[in-house]
Parts: structure tokens; C-alpha cells; sequence
């Protein structure tokens, strides 16, 4: 057993105490709840299975990608944007009791599969840059509570701002990323591959693995099993190593701190020289502590 992170731990409590003690501030409640169900979980149960998150505009396939990696239609693909609503979490049926307390988000759907490796956690997202108010509420948490996030894009959507936008969110929060460049056609997608590759280079992400899945007819809302095969490769090398979950988790840890710290310290500073002043001291405290503790190898 992998040990727990005492006090990058103590560091993570103190900081959600002092945001409680904030009073009437939404802000500070929200972040100390995400401090509490995401960030917590992450630093006591470092062996959970490891939550990989699709993410990406309506449409590119998520879904789809999904359920062709299992094999048979586990969440509802469709033409009507956007299909999925809820978030739709698939595991191994016998790891439904290791999912609980392990800091996965809120309102997810779960659902059991034996073609889930276990030690791993696959989650269908709604689109995150949705015309519906709910489904862009959940994307944050969604991209706090990743310990993989699978960006997927089309060559229709990669350049688009508001895709972009969301890879660089769950880039600015430091874990680990890998982006799927989806429904391509096979005659395009050297040059298009080539061209994202240089996008998220240029954006500093060029060591995101970047994987192709080429354009294929869907039968029964599965795609052949060869057009999943790296993906399926992937999840099965993780599944198979559990030091590289344990380090990811703990990167992902480790991000998560720093970007809950960050927003702490940002609330905090905008009480300077008000009545809040000296609770802001004590949130801004707590979370320049937890900083630092996660800076140190969480
Ligand atoms: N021809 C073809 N159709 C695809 C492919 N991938 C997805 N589709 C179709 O595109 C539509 C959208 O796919 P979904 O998997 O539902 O997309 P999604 O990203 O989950 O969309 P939301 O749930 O709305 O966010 C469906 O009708 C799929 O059958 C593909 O590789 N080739
Ligand atoms: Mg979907």
C-alpha cells in the first residue's frame, strides 16, 4: 500500500476549514467543498481506480469512443446534440466499492462492465461547452476531478475557440492530458495530426500524447474494434502498470491542490483592506501552505 500524504492532507483541511469559517461567501463554500469530495479522496486513496475523463465538444464522438473501447453501446450516442446529459461513469463491475470515497464527482451515472480493465474508470462527459447551463456547471468539476483527461477533437472542432479553450483549462490544472484527434479521414490525417501537434505545441502542451482515430462507419453505435485499438492499448498498458496510476494519481493530486490553492488565494485577495481581511489572512495562509506541500511532491 502506497502511503497517504499527511501533510499535504493537514494542509488540504486546513485550508477548507479556514474557507468555512469565511461565512457567507458562495465561493468560498464551493471551494471548500471541492477541497473536501475531490482533493481529499485523491491524497487518501492514491490506488483507486483511476478516473479517465472524455472531454470535448457535442458531437465529436465521446460517446461513440466509449462505447467502442467496450465493445457494445454502454452510454447513449445520438444525433441530437447533445446527447449525453449526465456524466456516465463505466468501471469494472467489482470495483463499484473502491468508486466510493474515492473522490469522484458529483451526479455521475454508474454503471459496471467487464470490458472495463479494472483500475480503471472511464467517464462519458456531457459537452462541456454546452448551450445548457447544467451540463457547463458540471465541466468544471469534471476537469478538477480527472486524474487523466482525454480531450477529444474532430478536424472540424479542433481550432475552434471554445474546444481550445476548454484543452487549456484542463491543461492550466495540471494533470495528466492526452488529447484524441477523432473522425478523421484516413487521406487527412497525417497533415491534419501534424497540424493540431503544432497547435499544442505552441500552446506549451506538446507533451500531451496526441492519438488519431480515423472516421469509420458506426454499427450499433460501435465503431470497429481496430479503429479503438491505441486507445484500447492505452487503457489496457494502464490498467496493467499500477505504479504509473499511483504516480498519475498523485500528479493529479498534486495539480488539484495547486489549482484549489490558486483559487482560494484569488478569492482572498480581493478582501484586502475589508472587513473580511483577516479571514482572507488565514484562507490565504492555509492555501500559500498547501502550495507549497503539493509543490513538494504531493
Ligand atoms: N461516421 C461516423 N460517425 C460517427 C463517428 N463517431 C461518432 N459518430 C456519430 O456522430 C454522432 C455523435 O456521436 P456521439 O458519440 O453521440 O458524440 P458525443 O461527443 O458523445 O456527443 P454529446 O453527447 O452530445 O456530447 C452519432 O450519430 C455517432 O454515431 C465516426 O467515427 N464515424
Ligand atoms: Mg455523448
Amino acid at each position: 500500500m502506497s502511503s497517504p500524504h499527511p501533510r499535504s492532507l493537514a494542509a488540504a483541511r486546513r485550508l477548507a476549514a479556514a474557507l468555512r469559517r469565511v461565512g457567507d461567501s458562495s465561493v468560498a463554500a464551493e471551494i471548500a467543498r471541492r477541497v473536501d469530495d475531490l482533493l481529499v479522496p485523491r491524497l487518501t486513496t492514491v490506488e483507486a481506480p483511476l478516473l479517465v475523463v472524455l472531454g470535448g465538444s457535442t458531437g465529436v464522438g465521446k460517446s461513440t469512443l466509449l462505447n467502442s473501447v467496450t465493445g457494445h453501446r454502454v452510454s447513449r450516442d445520438g444525433v441530437l446534440r447533445p446527447t449525453t446529459r449526465v456524466p456516465v461513469l463505466v468501471h469494472h463491475p467489482q470495483e463499484r466499492s473502491a468508486l466510493s470515497g474515492a473522490g469522484m464527482p458529483p451526479g455521475v451515472e454508474l454503471c459496471g462492465d467487464d470490458a472495463v480493465p479494472a483500475g480503471l474508470a472511464l467517464l462519458d462527459s456531457p459537452d462541456l461547452d454546452s448551450v445548457e447551463t447544467h451540463n457547463r456547471e458540471i465541466a468544471a468539476d469534471l476537469i478538477l476531478a480527472a486524474d487523466l483527461w482525454l480531450a477529444v477533437t474532430s478536424p472540424a472542432r479542433y481550432a475552434d475557440a471554445v474546444p481550445w479553450a476548454q484543452i487549456r483549462r484542463a491543461a492550466a490544472r495540471r494533470g495528466p492530458m492526452a488529447v484524441v484527434l477523432n473522425r478523421v479521414s484516413p487521406a487527412d490525417a497525417e497533415t491534419v495530426s501534424a497540424h493540431l501537434a503544432g497547435l499544442l505545441a505552441a500552446d506549451g502542451l506538446g507533451e500531451a500524447p496526441l492519438m488519431t482515430v480515423t472516421d469509420q462507419t458506426v454499427v450499433d453505435g460501435v465503431l470497429p474494434a481496430s479503429a479503438v485499438a491505441p486507445l484500447r492499448a492505452m487503457f489496457e498498458g494502464l490498467a496493467a502498470d499500477r505504479e504509473l496510476r499511483t504516480t498519475m494519481r498523485r500528479a493529479s493530486a498534486g495539480g488539484l491542490a495547486v489549482e484549489l490553492a490558486g483559487q482560494a488565494e484569488q478569492l482572498a485577495a480581493g478582501w484586502l483592506g475589508h472587513d473580511a481581511a483577516s479571514t482572507g489572512d488565514d484562507v490565504s495562509e492555509a492555501a500559500r501552505a498547501l502550495a507549497r506541500e503539493a509543490g513538494e511532491g504531493t
